[in-house]
């Protein structure tokens, strides 16, 4: 895939899982769809998280209803679910497996990687990621793990440098901070509360896409 089109992929990017969704999880999904969101990713982590056939079987539903619209599906870490759902691609963190040979795994595919510092952007990209995933840019309850949040300095950074590769901001961005991480030069940004925990993710959805500049 060419750069170009990520970039538009990009966004308004929706991460979910079952327990980011107060309703059905299929719903919340459909909702955002028609929302607008322009790239889905499934991660299924943290407390009371889908396991094995269970996981599967949401991730299988929410592959089918991407598809119906049109959207590309992602998975988070899992690259055996992101091969057997033959989904678009697959984000990993420093924590996984080393992009190096994700990349060799889904060859073809969306690569997406979560990067902290200039040099991890810097090894990401020599290592054949598609987009960077930077954050969490504002503060997050979501991820138990995240790092304080450091604000749109490595996405300054990294533009700085010289280095043109899709960026993705992530972490407590809303319609109402969302220009300011494009400003700084994200392509567009990833949310999961914003939408998932929306009174209407389809609004949710539309008002990121106008933030951000979506026609
Ligand atoms: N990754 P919310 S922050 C999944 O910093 C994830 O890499 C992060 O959720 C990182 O939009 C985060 O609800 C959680 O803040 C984003």
């Amino acid at each position: 895939m060419i750069k170009r089109e990520i970039r538009d992929l990009l966004k308004v990017y929706f991460i979910m899982g079952s327990n980011n969704s107060p309703g059905n999880p299929l719903e919340t999904v459909e909702d955002a769809l028609k929302g607008g969101v322009t790239l889905f990713q499934f991660r299924e982590k943290g407390k009371g998280a889908l396991k094995g056939e269970e996981k599967a079987e949401l991730a299988s539903n929410i592959r089918s209803l991407c598809k119906e619209y049109g959207v590309p599906f992602l998975v988070n870490d899992d690259i055996e679910l992101a091969l057997a759902l033959e989904a678009d691609g697959v984000h990993i963190g420093q924590e996984d497996e080393p992009a190096s040979i994700v990349r060799g795994k889904i060859d073809g595919k969306i690569l997406g990687v979560s990067v902290h510092t200039l040099e991890e952007a810097k090894k990401a990209v020599a290592e054949g990621a598609d987009y960077l995933g930077i954050g969490p840019i504002y503060q997050t309850s979501t991820k138990e793990d995240a790092k304080g949040e450091s604000g749109t300095i490595l996405i300054e950074q990294i533009r700085a440098a010289g280095m043109d590769i899709p960026i993705v901001g992530i972490g407590g961005i809303t319609a109402a901070n969302a220009g300011a991480v494009v400003k700084a030069g994200a392509d567009g940004v990833s949310v999961i509360t914003a939408i998932s925990m929306a009174a209407s993710p389809l609004q949710a959805a539309k008002d990121l896409g106008t933030a951000v500049g979506l026609e």
